[in-house]
Formats: C-alpha cells, sequence, structure tokens
C-alpha cells in the first residue's frame, strides 16, 4: 500500500503502516516464557470449556485434530514491542469450540498447562478472531512456543495467547490473570497502546 521513491531508505520502524504504535519488526520469533516449558504428552492431553453453572465440555487431541481446520495467516504483537508479520498457524476456531457450549457467561479465564493465566472478554474468542493452534509454519508447534496447543488471540497483546493451554474458564465476573495481576492491562488492545493499568 506505500510508495516508496527512490533513494527513500525507509521510514522509523515504529511508523510502519499497520503496525500498532511503538512496535517494531522483528523477523524471528522471540520465545517469552515466565517458566519452564510444561512436557505434555498427547495421549493425554486435553482441552476443557468449564461454563459458569460448572459444566464441563472436553476435548482430546484426536477430538481436536477431527475438527474443522483453518489456516489462519496474520500479524503478532507482544507488549515487549515486538510484531511479527505474517505468522501461519492451523487450528480450530474457538467458534468450533464454543459451538453447542452453553453459557450466558461474559468473562473467560484461559488457563494453561504449567500454570499460566490470562484473562479476557469471552466476546474476544468469538467472531473468528481466536484459534486453538497446534501447527506452526507448517510444522507441529514447537513446545517452546506453547505446543502441543496455544491459544492465538492476534487482535490482542500476545500474553492473551496462552502458550500449552489445558482450558478455558467461563465466569460472571472478571479474573484477572498472570500478568493482569502483575499490573498489565486488563484488555491490551495493541492499536490502542494498552500495555499497563491506567492506559
Ligand atoms: N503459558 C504461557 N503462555 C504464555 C506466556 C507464558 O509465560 N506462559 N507468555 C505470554 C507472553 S508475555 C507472550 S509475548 C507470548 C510469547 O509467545 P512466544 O514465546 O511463542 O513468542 O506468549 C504468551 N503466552
Ligand atoms: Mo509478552
Amino acid at each position: 500500500m506505500s510508495t516508496v521513491s527512490p533513494g527513500f531508505q525507509g521510514r522509523p520502524r515504529s511508523t510502519e503502516p499497520d503496525l500498532p504504535p511503538g512496535q517494531y519488526l522483528t523477523e524471528d520469533f522471540p520465545v517469552l516464557s515466565t517458566g519452564p516449558t510444561p512436557k505434555v504428552k498427547l495421549d493425554t492431553w486435553e482441552f476443557v470449556i468449564t461454563t459458569e453453572t460448572g459444566a464441563d465440555y472436553r476435548w482430546t487431541w484426536d477430538d481436536l485434530l477431527a475438527l474443522p481446520q483453518e489456516t489462519p495467516t496474520l500479524d503478532i504483537h507482544c507488549v515487549t514491542r515486538w510484531s511479527k508479520r505474517g505468522t501461519t498457524w492451523q487450528g480450530v476456531s474457538l467458534d468450533t469450540l464454543f459451538d453447542g457450549v452453553d453459557t450466558a457467561a461474559h468473562y473467560a479465564l484461559a488457563h494453561s498447562y504449567g500454570g499460566y493465566t490470562t484473562n479476557l472478554p469471552l466476546a474476544d474468542l468469538r467472531g473468528g478472531r481466536a484459534w486453538l493452534v497446534h501447527t506452526y509454519a507448517d510444522a507441529p508447534l514447537p513446545a517452546e512456543h506453547g505446543g502441543p496447543a496455544r491459544l492465538l488471540v492476534p487482535h490482542l497483546y500476545l500474553w492473551k495467547s496462552a502458550k500449552w493451554v489445558r482450558g478455558i474458564r467461563l465466569g460472571t465476573t472478571n479474573e484477572p490473570g498472570f500478568w493482569e495481576t502483575a499490573g498489565y492491562h486488563d484488555y491490551g488492545d495493541p492499536w490502542r497502546e494498552q500495555r499497563y493499568q491506567g492506559d
């Protein structure tokens, strides 16, 4: 979309078109984890959605792979200011998983093998904007990037995309997760630069 005149050596990276404010582009894929990478076996792996009434909806690894698959290509934005363009994934839309889940809850708390948590409005997990992904760049998702499977919610800062995700608890009240409790923004919209509480 940009017109580049001869001799123009480029603009400051933080004002790249279509890049959220305060972000720069990186070609590599940094690893950001608060603790050790959990070892998760596929034969005991499960993903569970728990509703506000305590009802559980469970998927095994085979269940996950049997669902309709999507292959989103998208930009990702970390609150530590790196962004990566055009990452390619395969997984299941959260819409597919929530289809048939009976809930009136507005809040979701994702939780992971290893204990990480992050909260987001249930609405942000729906509407074709969130996936449970198991493949990155045509290969099984590496453990350090959240394999066997991670959440991918690219319209929010990447800390909302829980690696090694194990389930989602739905609730009628908002429960902050790991980074949200530590002072990061409750919602985390990169386009509004919602890095910390009060932004
Ligand atoms: N379970 C878990 N998920 C997590 C994290 C984590 O520490 N544990 N870090 C978050 C943060 S802060 C970022 S930026 C991304 C980093 O994903 P990556 O390591 O694949 O780049 O994962 C997010 N999901
Ligand atoms: Mo992050």
